[in-house]
């Protein structure tokens, strides 16, 4: 399979699975999950018919990892980046003394007012290095890199929790735990 075609599925499960399962008539679970067989014939139905080796093969080959099988290989979900109401059932973890985020320009003023808010998403996303974080921000423009208190928030009783994918997860990062560098 090519990779704009892998990119195009890619897309379009992120799209079902994170944010408009109703696009193609699907339900998930509260835990994000969603039986295989009845995606792809929903996704058939909605004229973007896959078979089951593309899904795997978008699975598996997704360097991000954005989607998990579960392990009686029947259901799917996507592991971080939902707007729908789900419960991911993470266990709440101790993050790293410092963690990252990549930004852009047009966005530092508000972000240096009212700390990082997760907007669409259920969660703040950061990444464990920087190099993460800048491919996160290049999707955007120009990145600039935020080094996230983490260690002291936690301290402080913040809660984290981090994806099956590596993406630290919290609710909002106060102004005060963020240091531009
Ligand atoms: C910004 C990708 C103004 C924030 C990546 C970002 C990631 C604020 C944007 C994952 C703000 C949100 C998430 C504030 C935060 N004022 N702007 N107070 N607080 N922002 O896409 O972190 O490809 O929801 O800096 O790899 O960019 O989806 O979050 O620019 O892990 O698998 O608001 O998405 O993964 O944008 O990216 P997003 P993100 P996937």
């Amino acid at each position: 399979m090519n990779d704009k075609r892998t990119t195009h599925i890619s897309k379009f499960l992120s799209l079902v699975l994170r944010h408009k399962p109703e696009e193609v008539g699907i339900d998930l679970d509260e835990a994000g999950w969603t039986e295989i067989d009845g995606l792809l014939a929903a996704m058939a139905r909605h004229g973007q018919p896959i078979t089951r080796e593309e899904l795997d093969h978008v699975v598996v080959t997704s360097e991000k990892k954005r989607f998990a099988i579960s392990d009686d290989c029947r259901r799917i979900r996507a592991n971080q980046g939902h707007s729908v109401e789900v419960d991911l059932g993470y266990a709440s973890a101790e993050p790293p003394e410092f963690l990252y985020h990549g930004t852009v320009p047009e966005r530092i003023d508000s972000i240096r007012t009212g700390g990082l808010v997760k907007g669409n998403r259920h969660d703040v996303h950061l990444s464990p290095d920087r190099e993460t974080a800048i491919k996160v921000a290049t999707r955007r423009g120009k990145p600039i890199i935020l080094r996230i208190k983490s260690g002291e928030m936690h301290r402080a009783g913040y809660l984290f929790v981090c994806s099956d994918n590596n993406v630290w997860l919290t609710d909002h990062v106060p102004p005060e735990f963020i240091e531009e560098n």
